[in-house]
């Protein structure tokens, strides 16, 4: 007889591969092992630590879709996916670092640049011995990165870069950045590397979310740039937006191992804490959130094991993943909310870990797409009416 699995009740286990599960449980050892002792220091004192990434790359999960021959690990969608849902149960922030480095460093290097960039990029950033980071959004230029200022002009040799580009995560420490800029009016992305001339990256301070996180501005006064560090591949916003999908994609999974976490917690939380002379949990208010927790996360996990597979077979569009990151998202962020909510008093403390997923939640939620410019994505794609703008 079937018996019901509370934590995982359409069996998503049972429809992973064992490479897959193997990927899966090593993620899940480093990061409870590794990362989850850091987290709360770190994110007290605002901190990334820099040897994370040495330890991603020495597990292959920097580019781990990226073949082999350029330091990649070859692996398919869903160990990308079960990769940055078990470091996002620890923390998003560190999902965030494995994101950008592989999904829009990485990938846009693969996909868009020469030979001789793959060669002289990829396998240093597989292995964390370089850090990347992706310069689209600009003070003035959020959800709309359309309209651009940066701006690149050619010159002898190469381009000139002016501009500045905001909230960019691992900026202060990137040793190279792509940043996307208008040349003649079409969108191209560029390889900048620390030390150019003209080239600043300050931090940015006091963000009460995404604290184990660091993020940045990049600052452009004319930066030279060598013709070699254009990527010849890419031209107008397919080139940002094919990063975006994927960096999006991995994101549907990470927040769904947030809010897992936050799930568990407030079920283990409800159990053992007792109020009017027995469990918390008995309560009926207290078991309709844990099973709307539980019927969100298992739908969810559902829907981003689908759209991985359709990567890994091409039948995958940008709009289902709007769909997912949108739905994973947002639910998750209602999931740490309630969690937070049902530890009473002790939940806003850092050592019961939700309330900083409740907090970090909140940027996931608005980069990569805001959550209603993913659904005005969908609004676009079933109704064929454009609402960004009023004409
Ligand atoms: P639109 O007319 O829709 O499209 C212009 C051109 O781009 C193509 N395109 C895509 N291609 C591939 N994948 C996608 N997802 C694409 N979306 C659009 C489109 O086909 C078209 O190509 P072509 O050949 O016809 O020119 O452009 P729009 O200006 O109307 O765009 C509207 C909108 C709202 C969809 C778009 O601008 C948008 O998605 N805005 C959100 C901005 C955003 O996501 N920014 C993210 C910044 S990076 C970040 O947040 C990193 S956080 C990392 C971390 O720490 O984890
Ligand atoms: P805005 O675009 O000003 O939006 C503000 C509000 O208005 C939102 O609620 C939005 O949904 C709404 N809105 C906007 N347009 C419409 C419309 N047409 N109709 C209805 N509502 C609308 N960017 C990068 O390029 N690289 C990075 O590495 C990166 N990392 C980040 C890290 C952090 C910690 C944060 C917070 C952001 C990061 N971002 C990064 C930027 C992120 O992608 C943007 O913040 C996001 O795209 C939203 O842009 P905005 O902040 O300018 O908000």
């Amino acid at each position: 007889k079937a018996e019901f699995q509370w934590d995982d009740p359409l069996l998503l286990e049972e429809e992973l591969s064992e490479e897959e599960r193997l990927v899966r449980d090593t993620a899940r050892a480093y990061a409870q092992e590794k990362l989850l002792p850091r987290v709360i220091s770190a994110f007290r004192e605002e901190r990334f630590d820099r040897e994370i990434m040495y330890e991603l790359g020495e597990l292959g999960l920097l580019g781990s879709t990226i073949p082999e021959e350029y330091g990649g690990a070859g692996a398919n969608h869903v160990c990308y996916g079960l990769s940055a849902r078990e470091v996002e149960r620890v923390d998003s922030g560190y999902r965030s670092a494995m994101s950008v480095q592989s999904s829009l460093v990485m990938h846009p290097i693969h996909a868009y640049g020469s030979d001789a960039q793959r060669e002289r990029f990829l396998p240093r950033l597989a292995s964390g011995e370089l850090v990347g980071c992706f310069g689209l959004t600009e003070p003035d230029h959020g959800s709309d990165p359309g309209s651009m200022a940066t701006r690149a002009e050619k010159v002898s040799g190469g381009y000139r870069l002016t501009g500045a580009k905001t909230w960019i995560t691992n900026s202060p420490i990137a040793d190279i950045m792509i940043v996307w800029a208008k040349l003649d009016g079409a969108i191209r992305g560029f390889i900048l590397e620390r030390g150019m001339a003209g080239l600043e990256t300050p931090a940015i301070e006091g963000k009460l979310s995404l604290r184990a996180s660091i993020t940045g501005q990049i600052v452009m006064d004319e930066v030279f740039v060598p013709e070699e560090n254009l990527l010849p591949n890419a031209e107008g916003l397919k080139g940002p937006f094919g990063c975006l999908n994927k960096a999006r994609f991995g994101i549907a999974w990470g927040a769904l191992g947030a809010a897992e976490f936050c799930w568990h917690a407030a079920r283990a939380y409800t159990l053992e804490r007792e109020q009017f002379g027995r469990p918390l949990a008995a309560n009926q208010l207290i078991q309709k959130k844990l099973a709307d927790m539980q019927t969100e996360i298992a739908l969810g996990l559902q829907g981003c094991l689908r759209a991985s597979r359709m990567l890994d077979d091409g039948t995958c569009t940008p709009e289902t993943i709007s769909l997912l990151k949108r739905n994973s998202c947002g639910k998750a962020l209602e999931i740490a909310r309630a969690s937070r909510d049902m530890h009473g008093g002790n939940g806003i403390s850092e050592e019961y870990h939700v309330m900083r997923h409740l907090m970090n939640l909140e940027t996931v939620n608005t980069y990569e797409g805001t959550h209603d410019i993913h659904a005005l994505i969908l609004g676009r794609a079933q109704t064929g009416l454009q609402a960004f703008t009023g004409h």
